[in-house]
């Protein structure tokens, strides 16, 4: 055996996903093991998307499949497969008791009824980058039911509000796949290990930077941009900070996580409410940012106390290190952005 062998050997593999939710269950809101369950479900459709992701330059996969989705975007048919995976995991998975993803006008009864919780879910945001072979990722957010286990779930399950949140996270499908999530107790991340089939713990607690020096936006937008927003933005370049901007949600989200940085999604024309969608796209991308320090708002108030009305519906979001966010809101007229 040569010296680098025996080194390898000596190095611990590390903390598999299923090994930290096992030693944390207790922290889980409701400590039954469903959540842990809820988790793994994800984890396992994750891996299957991220392996058809990281095929889809060799197969005929890619590219559209000359359907619309609710939203009336064309749709692609990795985002056909990513949401039929998730669809599929968390039914077999057996504790989630109904599905609402940005693919399906409404919400997926699972015919588990006695599922204590709902999942909403994006299954493949970023779907416009799909074909350029650019970071792409899901995002989703769990709730416990609030009708009675036994019955079908209704639309009360899923219209309960950010802060009812029991979980939430995305995993980013990137230069390296990741799952990060939290379950109010901080932030954690797991990187996906590709020859092993495993998510291992590589980031155990994630706080973003109080601060930082990046903002991402669609500066194609900038003239309806409301004028707060134009006055931030030119702040930011009299600072010199770095515009970056992927256009995938969770890779601009998770850059500055990491680094320090703010995402904006304004109402523009177009969108009136912004372009994002609140349910499987503002309130865990929120859900995650508060748990790491930083801030989500929406110009007239926190993303995560939006009263939510409809399934689909958009708000704006400013997301990111609690300072950034902080100067942006500070410019806010109060009836600047309706939430
Ligand atoms: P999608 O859910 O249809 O993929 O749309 C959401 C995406 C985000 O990932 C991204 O941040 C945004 O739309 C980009 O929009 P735009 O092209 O208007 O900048
Ligand atoms: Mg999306």
């Amino acid at each position: 055996m040569s010296i680098t062998n025996e080194n390898a050997i000596a190095q611990p593999v590390g903390t598999t996903l299923e090994r930290y939710i096992m030693r944390k269950q207790a922290e889980f809101a409701f400590a039954t093991g469903e959540l842990s369950q809820l988790l793994r479900d994800i984890a396992l459709a994750g891996k299957i998307v991220n392996r058809e992701v990281n095929r889809a330059g060799l197969t005929s996969i890619i590219g559209a499949m000359g359907q619309q989705n609710v939203q009336g975007e064309a749709q692609q048919k990795l985002d056909v497969e990513a949401n039929i995976r998730f669809i599929r995991a968390l039914t077999n998975g057996g504790e989630a008791c109904a599905v609402l993803s940005e693919e399906e006008d409404d919400i997926i009864h699972t015919g588990n009824c006695q599922g204590k919780y709902v999942v909403a879910i994006d299954p493949l945001d970023g779907s416009s980058n799909i074909d350029v072979n650019i970071s792409i990722g899901t995002i989703f957010s769990i709730y416990r039911r609030v009708t009675p286990v036994g019955l079908e779930a209704t639309r009360e399950d899923f219209l309960q509000g950010g802060r009812k949140q029991v979980a939430a996270g995305y995993i980013l499908y990137g230069s390296s796949t990741m799952l990060v999530y939290t379950t109010g107790h901080g932030v954690v991340g797991f990187t996906y290990e590709n020859s092993l089939g495993e998510f291992f713990l590589s980031h155990p607690s994630i706080r973003i930077p109080a601060s930082g020096t990046t903002f991402s936006c669609n500066e194609g937008n900038w003239f309806d941009y409301a004028q707060y927003v134009r006055d931030f933005l030119t702040q930011c370049k009299q600072q010199r900070m770095s515009g970056r901007y992927v256009g995938s949600l969770v890779a601009d989200y998770h850059r500055n996580l990491f680094t320090g940085g703010i995402y904006l999604y304004p109402p523009t024309a177009k969108n009136p409410q912004g372009k994002l969608r609140l349910l499987y796209e503002g309130y865990p991308l929120a859900f995650v940012i508060e748990q790491a320090g930083g801030r989500a708002e929406t110009g007239t108030g926190a993303v995560l106390d939006i009263e939510p009305t409809e399934f689909h519906q958009r708000a704006p979001l400013y997301v990111g290190s609690a300072t950034l966010v902080q100067d942006l809101v500070a410019l806010a007229p109060v009836e600047a952005t309706p939430a």
